[in-house]
């Protein structure tokens, strides 16, 4: 199972080609589209979010509403390219001005370096968060494979420029998807959050924050202890890693492991009447030798502030070498939301992904099966 995409911010459209999903899985191109309007709703999106509504075409390997086993192409039209064909035509000869004054914190700098480039355009049309809208086509494939498996993902965000939620006894594994334009579930954090962003907004700045993706109804085992590149945490990492501003991720207590002995930590495990093994913790995060262990999985990453600042910060111009103030692109103040719906995505793609390489690719009634035949020897 693998995916990828293509497309720049501003191009015709973004692409989405995913490969190795089941044939006989039932696709809901409305819930695919639900999940692309989630992405696009967050408080302190910039002016971009007013003019698309993102709607996924599928162009291969869906007939009659079931995939055929054949790789799914996904497309998402950008609304505004028609506003753009003078700077993003594909042939002819540019007739407008170069970007070169470099925004800190992008890839600017390093990409037109690295790709032998002048106008800094041609490098933040592929490194822009759109891109992120064709991942969560893909994801939105992703996790109707998982759903049909009894899987789901939920998010929250619990951190917006050190805004912090109350997250004291979160019961992980009925924790409810919330679709409100922060994604948080305490209200009056909530509440400062959206003040906070508001007064980043006037101040010309940007906020980042930190959001939780959940995992529930896991079957044990997926994932593998026996070499590196099969940790379910390794490939849940490195997914969640590759979103754009993504700076740091944590499965279960993450860190904070670092402050506690090892007798305080490890989720101790009991038996019950239905001779199943449960847990009373889940500091783990429901992830045991790189395998998943039954209990939620629960994958924290942190967003930086977007690295457009309408106050922009010192910074070079890459033609003449001048000190100059960064470009100014039009942007979000805040993207945490938008973020933690990416987040759902990228998790269900590399669960998605681990799922197939045990239970098989082939068709989904095989797929079933093998997991029904697997939780019976598993169970007790
Ligand atoms: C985004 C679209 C972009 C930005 C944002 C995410 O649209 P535009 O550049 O036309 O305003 O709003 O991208 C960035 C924050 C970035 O740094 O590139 C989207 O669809 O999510």
């Amino acid at each position: 199972f693998r995916f990828l995409t293509a497309g720049e911010s501003h191009g015709q459209c973004l692409t989405a080609l995913v490969e190795g999903i089941p044939a006989g899985l039932k696709i809901n191109l409305d819930e695919i589209n639900r999940q692309m309007a989630r992405r696009q709703k967050g408080y302190g999106r910039g002016g971009r979010m007013s003019i698309e509504t993102d709607k996924v075409d599928i162009l291969s390997g869906v007939r009659f509403g079931e995939t055929m086993g054949d790789p799914i192409t996904l497309r998402v039209v950008n609304k505004d390219w028609e506003n753009w064909t003078d700077r993003m035509s594909v042939m002819g000869t540019p007739t407008w001005t170069k970007v070169t004054a470099a925004r800190p914190g992008h890839a600017d700098y390093v990409g037109i370096k690295k790709y032998n480039r002048e106008d800094i355009r041609d490098i933040l049309e592929r490194s822009s968060a759109r891109e992120t809208a064709a991942r969560v086509a893909a994801g939105a494939v992703a996790r109707q494979f998982l759903e049909a498996c009894g899987i789901k993902i939920v998010s929250h965000v619990i951190n917006i420029g050190g805004v912090k939620a109350n997250t004291d006894n979160i019961d992980y594994a009925n924790l409810q998807p919330n679709d409100s334009d922060l994604n948080c579930n305490d209200a009056q954090a909530e509440d400062k959050m959206r003040e906070a962003i508001r007064d980043a907004g006037q101040a010309g700045d940007t906020l980042g924050g930190t959001f939780e993706v959940v995992v529930q109804n896991m079957p044990i085992g997926v994932g593998s202890h026996i070499q590196w590149d099969k940790r379910l945490d390794m490939q849940l990492a490195g997914a969640m890693m590759s979103i754009q501003a993504i700076k740091g991720v944590e499965i279960g207590d993450g860190f904070d492991y670092a402050n506690h002995p090892g007798s305080q930590l490890h989720d101790e495990m009991f038996y019950n009447e239905d001779k199943t093994v449960y847990r009373k913790t889940n500091h783990a995060g429901g992830i045991e030798g790189g395998m998943s262990n039954g209990e939620p999985i629960i994958v924290r990453a942190c967003m930086k502030p977007i690295p457009t600042l309408m106050t922009p910060l010192h910074s070079i111009d890459i033609e003449s070498k001048q000190e100059v103030l960064a470009c100014k692109e039009r942007s979000d103040v805040c993207a945490v939301q938008a973020a933690s719906v990416v987040g759902e995505a990228m998790v269900a793609l590399a669960i998605t992904k681990a799922m197939i390489d045990k239970f098989g690719s082939d068709c989904m009634v095989d797929v079933l099966q093998n997991l029904q035949a697997y939780n019976e020897r598993i169970k007790g």
